[in-house]
């Protein structure tokens, strides 16, 4: 396939976004974008040094005493604009997602769309930074709590959501005063990069100081350097497990902070007393959309025994439908998974299950020949598993189903919650007793839990995260705003004697 977008020839650089301080040292060491739709080298970008990152913390340092000091609506004012830069070119961006990372089209551009959600809901955000105001038990004092910016943070997202996640945390760190350092995937570099020139413009019209939107580029190693750095108030990492106990190890043992957004292994029941004309379709979207590869995507579904034969049937007949194919044509339901690396860990599941005795609904395997020239392309599948399995029971990043069986709704919700990770999670049913079962307190103990709607695609309004080894943050709506903060507790005294709290005297 002929590449369809103007791709830069000469490898770009990362820095800070106004474009005046694009640098790198004496590096030639170049990380190299393949597209998993045509298998094409797609860019070469140069990798960070750690000289590089000095400085370009440094930049953000000063930066940030300068941003911290404009006011929040004034920030979201630039938000704002941001916005409107994503709403201008999103099906350029939404393609080159599409292009870099898999997903078919259409999440590709539900994704900028989540950039630009964010951003609208960041500008009410900046006029929302609100803190309490508390009654003092000591005459003629005031108590209050205000919210201040922390400083720089540190975004380190995966290829999945190349785009969205960084735009979740940056969005809300900026309207509350931080400045921003993004690592994003090794895997999907040129994406960030673009976003770094959409919004560049926005940050020259503003008089930015420069430094507030920073990119560093690389793998592991640049992820190191940022958790390992005190100087990194925040680090919001998105990504396995494995990856995030690496951060989470490295920020605490400095005592920094930590926003972790990990891995899910997410559920979906279906009781008998399911509407099934919806669950199916969600069942489907949940665990092929974004081939496999997003945290919420569905990997288990728990079937009610009275209603498993026909839920099998009616999935293997909606898998059938399926078109896998080039992602950007909009003919195809599934797109690629990222690399080779994402095809050999979709095929070691495939054996384990096979080694366990599971039987396959919908046969797996790799696609080849036209059209699958990259060899990235694999079937979405359905394996008749038991939750106890390792493979199970781990999140393997590939369209693969596991179909479970229930008796009672408890047994149901302990299969559900009986995994490592607690992401997202659903219940199909019309029954009332069942849905409130499934949200109280006793029921999932994911960070989401959904009625009669998939576990993927949740709207940037609520709080995103997860629980267990999700690792617990929460990113974009609701009250994640206040990750991006530190609290200061105030009490003033106006009156005219100096009373101590608790009632004790003190006389000199
Ligand atoms: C992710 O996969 O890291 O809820 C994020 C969803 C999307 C975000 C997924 N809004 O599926």
């Amino acid at each position: 396939m002929q590449s369809i977008l103007p791709l830069p020839t000469q490898p770009v650089k990362p820095g800070t976004s106004t474009g005046q301080q694009f640098w790198h040292t004496d590096t030639q060491k170049t990380i190299e974008s393949y597209s998993p739709a045509d298998g094409q080298l797609i860019a070469r970008v140069y990798a960070s040094t750690r000289a590089d990152y000095d400085r370009v913390v440094e930049t953000a340092q000063a930066a940030f005493v300068e941003w911290r000091q404009v006011p929040a609506p004034r920030r979201g004012e630039i938000v704002r604009q941001m916005g409107e830069q994503f709403r201008h070119y999103k099906r350029e961006l939404g393609t080159l997602v599409s292009y870099e990372m898999g997903k078919s089209l259409q999440e590709g551009l539900g994704e900028v769309q989540e950039i630009i959600d964010i951003c609208d809901f960041a500008v009410g955000q900046s006029r929302q930074l609100y803190g309490l105001s508390m009654h003092s038990e000591r005459p003629a004092h005031r108590m209050m709590e205000q919210w201040h910016p922390l400083g720089v943070v540190g975004i380190i997202s995966a290829f999945n959501f190349p785009v969205a996640v960084w735009s979740w945390n940056a969005m809300l760190a900026w309207v509350c005063g931080d400045v921003c350092l993004w690592k994003p995937s090794e895997k999907t570099p040129l994406t960030a990069l673009a976003c770094q020139q959409i919004i560049g413009d926005v940050l020259r019209n503003n008089n930015v100081p420069e430094g507030v939107s920073c990119l560093v580029t690389g793998g592991r190693d640049a992820g190191e350097w940022l958790a390992r750095d005190p100087r990194i108030a925040l680090v919001s990492a998105t990504g396995s497990t494995r990856m995030g106990k690496a951060v989470a190890e490295a920020v605490a043992s400095r005592l920094g902070r930590s926003l972790l957004e990990l891995g899910g292994n997410n559920a979906i029941i279906v009781s008998e007393h399911a509407d099934l004309d919806l669950a199916v379709p969600a069942i489907v979207f949940g665990a092929v959309g974004t081939a496999g590869q997003r945290c919420t995507s569905t990997r288990r579904i728990i079937v009610q025994e009275s209603i498993y034969d026909d839920v099998k049937n009616r999935l293997k007949n909606a898998y059938a439908q399926l078109r896998i194919g080039n992602p950007l044509d909009e003919l195809f339901h599934v797109g690629p998974v990222i690399d080779q690396a994402a095809v050999h860990s979709y095929l070691a599941a495939i054996n384990e299950i096979r080694e366990l005795g599971g039987h396959f609904v919908v046969e797996p395997g790799v696609l080849n020949g036209l059209g699958f020239e990259s060899e990235c392309y694999v079937r979405p599948c359905i394996a008749e598993a038991d939750n106890k399995w390792p493979v199970v029971q781990r999140e393997t990043f590939a369209p693969i189903l596991y179909l479970l069986k229930y008796t009672t709704l408890d047994d149901a919700i302990s299969q559900q919650n009986d995994v490592p990770q607690g992401l997202s999670s659903a219940i199909f049913t019309l029954n009332l007793r069942e849905a409130e079962r499934f949200l109280s307190v006793a029921g999932s103990d994911c960070g989401i839990a959904n009625v009669n709607i998939g576990t993927s695609g949740a709207e940037i309004g609520g709080a995103f995260g997860g629980e267990k080894e999700t690792g617990g943050g929460r990113e974009s709506g609701s009250d994640a705003w206040k990750a991006y903060m530190r609290r200061q507790t105030n009490t003033l005294n106006y009156g005219t004697t100096m009373p101590l709290a608790q009632g004790i005297t003190f006389e000199l």
